[in-house]
C-alpha cells in the first residue's frame, strides 16, 4: 500500500514515523509521504484559502490549489480520504475496506473546511470518502489522519507481530459488538488486589467463560448502544443469565 498525505502542517504527521507504524514502513508494509499543500499555492503569498460565499465565520480551502495538488498525487487507483466532522463515522469495518485499498490519498483541511467542488470533482475519476472519527471537532484533519494511519496500518498484513490481536481487540472480527474484556499481568497482588482467581485456575474453559461474561458486563454498562443491536445468534445459552 501506499499513503500520501497533503496539508498545510507536515509536521504534524512526525508520529507516524515512531512506534508500529514507522516500524512497518521500515518493513516495507507500507510507503508514506507527507506533502506540503503550499506548495501547489501559485501567488506571491502563496494564499490557499478565502472568505466562503454566502458568508459566514471563517475561512475555505481554495478548489485550484487543492486541485493542483491532487493532480500531482492521486490518481485512478486512489481512494481519497476527506477527514471531515461532517463525514462518514470512522470504525473498525470503515479500517478494513481502507486496509484494502492500493493507495490512499488523505487531504487535511483547516479552517472551515476545503471548497466541496474538490471532492465532488475527484469523484468523478476516484473513489471519495468524507470521514470523521467522532462526534466532536478538531482543528484540522491532521490528528484525525493519525488516528485513521494507525488503524489502517495494523491491519496491512505483517504489521501486527501476533495478527490474532487485530481478531481478539474490542470491536475485531472475534467478538462482534463487544469491548474487550479486562487484562491481567504480575505481580499477582498489586496494593492488596489480587487477580481474579479464575485467571491461574488452570480451567481453559472457565476462563473463557469469565472473559466473555466481562466482555459483555463492560458493554452493557459502557457502550448498552453496542449491545442493543448485538446480533441474537452470537449469544450461547449462558450468555442470557449475564
Ligand atoms: Cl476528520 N476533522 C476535524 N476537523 N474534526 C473532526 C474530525 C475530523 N473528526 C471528528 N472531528
Amino acid at each position: 500500500m501506499r499513503i500520501d498525505v497533503i496539508t498545510l502542517f507536515p509536521e504534524y504527521l512526525d508520529p507516524l514515523r515512531a512506534s508500529l507504524v514507522g516500524r512497518a514502513q521500515q518493513d516495507g508494509r507500507f510507503a508514506l509521504a507527507v506533502h506540503d499543500l503550499r506548495q501547489f499555492a501559485t501567488d506571491r503569498h502563496r494564499t490557499v484559502d478565502d472568505s466562503p460565499y454566502g458568508g459566514g465565520a471563517g475561512m475555505v480551502m481554495r478548489a485550484d490549489v487543492w486541485g493542483r495538488a491532487l493532480d500531482a498525487v492521486a490518481g485512478p487507483d486512489t481512494v481519497l480520504v476527506v477527514p471531515t466532522p461532517a463525514g462518514e463515522r470512522l470504525d473498525q469495518t470503515l479500517a478494513a475496506e481502507l486496509a484494502g485499498a492500493q493507495h490512499l490519498v488523505f487531504a487535511c483541511g483547516r479552517y472551515e473546511g476545503i471548497d466541496q467542488r474538490v471532492a465532488d470533482v475527484a469523484a468523478e475519476t476516484m473513489a471519495v470518502r468524507e470521514i470523521s472519527i467522532g462526534d466532536y471537532v478538531l482543528a484540522g484533519g491532521e490528528v484525525a489522519v493519525l488516528v485513521m494511519v494507525e488503524a489502517v496500518a495494523r491491519l496491512l498484513p505483517g504489521v501486527l507481530g501476533n495478527p490474532e490481536s487485530a481478531v481478539t481487540d474490542s470491536f475485531g472480527a472475534g467478538s462482534p459488538g463487544l469491548l474487550e474484556h479486562p487484562q491481567y499481568t504480575r505481580p499477582p497482588v498489586y496494593r492488596g488486589r489480587p487477580i481474579p482467581a479464575v485467571l491461574t485456575s488452570g480451567d481453559h474453559a472457565a476462563v473463557a467463560r469469565w472473559q466473555r461474561d466481562e466482555s459483555l458486563r463492560r458493554t452493557a454498562r459502557r457502550r448498552p448502544d453496542l449491545l442493543a443491536v448485538l446480533d441474537a445468534d452470537t449469544l450461547d445459552e449462558a450468555d442470557v443469565a449475564v
